[in-house]
């Protein structure tokens, strides 16, 4: 399945890199064809090239519009070498083979970022590139193609080390072509959709835009696209990335969970940091300021935050910053940052930082969606929260306002933690939590564990669940669950109640002498 590479065709507007391979290329021996400008670059260059009307016997026509568009182009392109009906064709016709595919496209998406007129944009529609980018990704049996200079190494790597290409390069690379066109001509669907005030076929499909083809989903072995709806709720669709790599598919779904939490808490009361990890917190905080409320939540699980998203309610500072950079993180995501801030985090090349502008509206209207075997399940948006709510005292032991606050926190941060879920807080802190269990119990005795070696790693001598408050997602079906929050130290619990059962988890509260409220709302996650 190796392809020696003899013939490469070269046309690109981005011209980063090409030199060199070109001439890597022409020292192993291989004949180069390119386009006028690329043509040129080579050789002002002093790399041997022909051009591509030497090869037609056609000029470049209309202002470059037709250049490749060719059967000697495109049957090189797409001649299957040993069918023996196409070597034939070849023949007769005079068309030689080409093995390798180098093109990246007109600038169509900068063209318009940088908002050209009409007629510019018009003229950045590549017709050529695309129609050779996929020709070669079809033939892929028989010629490699590559649209991102990132991958010019391992072509040459691909010439020295096996002598052509192998099938399994080709075939990342032809994916990786069509990727490229869907998300180029997605581009241009979505620029006309504006133009002729219609919603694009993505649109309608999907009820959304297509915004990328993405490398991988959930794992690589997954396809992926990320798209847009119209919905007008700021958050990771719509944030402004400043810095860093490229996100996944996981770290979408991770930035979007951290930031729907931290924007529970308001502002303009207190500052907020929420840590993600696998789309459930492993810390959250309020304090006096960012960097207090980051150290706070990075305290309730130093060891998962590692690697986590990180979510702010207020702008981040610089002092909140230098903290940040101190250990790994791969996503901040917060309304806005100070430029000390952004210089901060410009020292971690890879770090993402994505500016959304606003906090979303947690009680805000709107809809999520979720796919079963055959089906689509939708609902609105779990847009209760605690505000709406009144917590009913229902033990003979009533709450002290500080119980009272920490249990509003409490079952604000347990809505965003995967059923079933427990959270330990303390002084407006999660200290434990235990998330995505079958059994509430397990959740608890996960949530306690968490707890435990979270007051170990900060050294304390008293558990960081003694004196604390506790919150459960749903009611508790037995008593055994809240047991063992009591066993961990829990004064005051929170919770929905509705158990057939409340009347014996109840009398448990009392016997214990701690505080029960009930919430009466659920805030199932799954
Ligand atoms: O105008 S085109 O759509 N018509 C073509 O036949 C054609 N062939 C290649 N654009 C075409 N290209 C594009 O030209 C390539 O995709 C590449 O982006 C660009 C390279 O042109 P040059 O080598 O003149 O800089």
């Amino acid at each position: 399945d190796l392809v020696p590479v003899k013939r490469a065709l070269l046309s690109v507007s981005d011209k980063t890199g090409l030199i060199d391979f070109a001439r890597a290329l022409a020292e192993k021996g291989v004949e180069l064809v390119s386009t006028g400008g690329t043509r040129k670059s080579l050789a002002d260059a002093g790399v041997p090239v022909i051009d591509v009307s030497a090869v037609t016997g056609f000029p470049e026509i209309m202002d470059g519009r037709v250049k490749t568009l060719h059967p000697k182009v495109h049957g090189g392109l797409l001649a299957v070498r040993n069918d023996p009906d196409h070597a034939e064709a070849m023949q007769a016709h005079g068309i030689a083979g080409i093995d390798l595919a180098v093109i990246n496209l007109y600038p169509f998406e900068e063209t318009i970022a940088k908002g050209a007129d009409e007629a510019t944009s018009i003229e950045n529609i590549d017709i050529g590139g695309p129609a050779m980018i996929r020709a070669a990704a079809k033939n892929h049996g028989h010629v490699a193609v590559v649209v991102d200079p990132a991958d010019y190494a391992k072509i040459l790597e691909q010439i020295e080390t096996k002598g052509g290409t192998e099938l399994k390069v080709r075939r990342r690379l032809a994916q990786k072509a069509f990727a490229r066109t869907a998300t180029y001509d997605a581009a241009i669907s979505n620029w006309f959709a504006e133009k002729v005030g219609e919603p694009n076929p993505a649109y309608r499909a999907f009820g959304g835009r297509l915004v990328e083809v993405m490398r991988y989903g959930e794992n690589p072995h997954q396809l992926a696209a990320f798209y847009r709806t119209a919905e007008q709720r700021p958050g990771v669709a719509t944030a402004v990335q400043v810095q860093g790599k490229q996100l996944s598919y996981n770290n979408i779904n991770d930035t979007d969970a951290a930031y729907e939490l931290v924007a529970e808490f308001d502002p303009y009361r207190t500052a907020a940091c929420a840590i993600i990890k696998h789309a459930n917190p492993c810390g959250v905080a309020e304090a006096k300021t960012l960097k207090d409320a980051y150290l706070k939540a990075l305290r309730c699980d130093p060891v998962s935050a590692f690697g986590g998203i990180i979510a702010f309610n207020r702008k981040l500072d610089a002092e909140t910053a230098h903290e940040i950079v101190k250990i790994f993180t791969e996503v901040i995501i917060a309304p806005d940052a100070t430029n000390e801030a952004k210089a901060i985090i410009a020292e971690k090349k890879n770090l993402r930082l994505l500016l959304a502008g606003k906090l979303p509206n947690p009680g805000g209207a709107g809809f999520t969606a979720k796919t079963v075997a055959g089906g689509l399940l939708v609902q609105t948006r779990d847009y209760g929260t605690v505000d709406d709510v009144e917590l009913k005292v229902v033990t003979f032991k009533q709450p002290t306002p500080a119980q009272e606050d920490d249990m509003t926190f409490a079952f604000r941060v347990v809505k965003h933690i995967k059923s079933n879920a427990i959270v330990f807080v303390k002084d407006r802190a999660t200290v434990g939590i235990g998330a995505g269990q079958m059994s509430r119990v397990d959740s608890a005795k996960i949530a306690v564990s968490k707890a435990a070696e979270a007051t170990k790693a900060a050294g304390l001598t008293e558990s960081l669940t003694a004196g604390s408050v506790a919150a459960s997602d749903a009611f508790f079906p037995f008593a055994d669950g809240l047991e063992a929050l009591i066993a961990a130290g829990a004064t005051a619990v929170v919770q929905p109640g509705g158990s057939m059962r409340d009347d014996d988890v109840v009398a448990a509260a009392d016997k214990a002498g701690i505080v029960m409220c009930f919430t009466g709302m659920r805030h199932f996650r799954h």
